[in-house]
């Protein structure tokens, strides 16, 4: 069957981003009987920049937490955590051989995270697409759901396949495809619409995590910055004004359903009346996970557990690819 896999970085706690855009369409992913999913905890991606080691072991399990909480069966999927699995980075590095850096240069999420700073950052930091490659074709992987934000190192990824298959002269490595398609694929900044909800952003005003309580999921959305119009009756309306947007796709996300669903519910309405809607929904939606996530991080050794049996699962699939790799390259071992 197609394989699909997916990662998320533990760097940080998750945000409402992180499950629109990845972990909910991957659980979608693991019901659909066409695939084999593969889902990982990419901690080896955290260390590109600072993580402090006790920070690092709490998000790992959190994003666990976060994952199972949502609905991935460690049973169904395959579970684990990267630094269990050491052949992401023996192929990581044989991939680093394959990309060119003309390609990481165009890496346009690099230019944001760098930004003038590009001196200063980690090598990793540069280097990181070349590992999320072997992450995702140590496995075969057919097809990687990702947010609109990872769609250019998925595309890389198929680059460095192609030309690994043409340097060696075989078809070992498939195409990858990124999976984008649904209603909240980029979900923005709350304070700012032109820029991504990310984990690590300066405020926290500007995200809604995972574990907020009700509370704070209220006032976040109330104190999201919005334009003056009432919402339109039409997406078209919705042009040029990306703060509007970004909360009517956060609602059809969370629901389900279109934008334009939740225009022909809300248009002519103000916000005085969207947002608290919106933040009602949220709540209904993510207190169920948020409990769930409470309850399995008061347990850390039977998460670790998961993961490493994960692992064990994970390395039986890995072992044959990276070996032929290493055979086809010519290495003696
Ligand atoms: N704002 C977002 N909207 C939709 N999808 C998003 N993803 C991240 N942010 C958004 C998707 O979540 C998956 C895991 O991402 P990641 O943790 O590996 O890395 P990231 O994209 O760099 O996430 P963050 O939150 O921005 O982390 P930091 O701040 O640490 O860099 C991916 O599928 C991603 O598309």
């Amino acid at each position: 069957p197609p394989r699909v896999f997916s990662g998320i970085k533990p760097s940080g706690g998750l945000t409402l981003g992180n499950y629109l855009g990845a972990i909910k369409r991957w659980v979608e992913m693991q019901e659909d009987p066409t695939y084999e999913t593969i889902f990982c905890v990419v901690d080896m991606h955290a260390i590109t920049v600072w993580q402090d080691p006790a920070d690092l072991t709490r998000a790992t399990r959190e994003v666990a937490a976060s994952m199972i909480a949502s609905g991935i069966d460690p049973e169904r999927s395959v579970l684990f955590n990267q630094a269990r699995v050491p052949a992401h980075v023996e192929l990581g590095w044989l991939f680093s051989c394959v990309a060119r850096v003309g390609w990481m240069n165009r890496m346009t999420q690099f230019k944001d995270k760098a930004g003038k700073n590009a001196e200063k950052v980690s090598l990793g930091l540069y280097a990181y697409p070349a590992l999320m490659a072997a992450d995702i074709l140590l496995y075969h992987a057919t097809h990687v759901p990702v947010g609109e934000d990872q769609k250019q190192h998925v595309e890389l990824t198929r680059d460095i396949a192609a030309k690994f298959n043409h340097d060696y002269g075989v078809d070992f490595f498939p195409l990858t495809e990124p999976v984008t398609e649904g209603p909240a694929m980029r979900v923005m900044n709350l304070r700012d619409g032109s820029k991504k909800m990310s984990k690590s952003g300066e405020s926290d005003m500007e995200r809604i995590n995972m574990l907020d309580d009700a509370d704070t999921i209220s006032k976040k959305f109330k104190k999201a910055r919005t334009d003056p119009e009432a919402l339109p009756s039409e997406v078209a309306g919705l042009k040029d004004r990306p703060e509007a947007k970004n909360l009517v796709d956060i609602y059809a996300g969370l629901s389900d359903t279109t934008a334009e669903a939740v225009l022909a519910e809300f248009g002519g309405e103000g916000w005085g009346k969207f947002k608290p809607a919106l933040a009602d929904l949220a709540v209904a939606k993510l207190a169920p996970v948020s409990d769930e996530m409470r309850r399995l991080l008061d347990a850390p050794d039977e998460l670790d557990a998961i993961m490493a049996r994960g692992a064990e699962r994970a390395s039986a699939l890995a072992e044959p690819i990276l070996k032929k790799t290493y055979e086809i390259m010519g290495f003696v071992r």
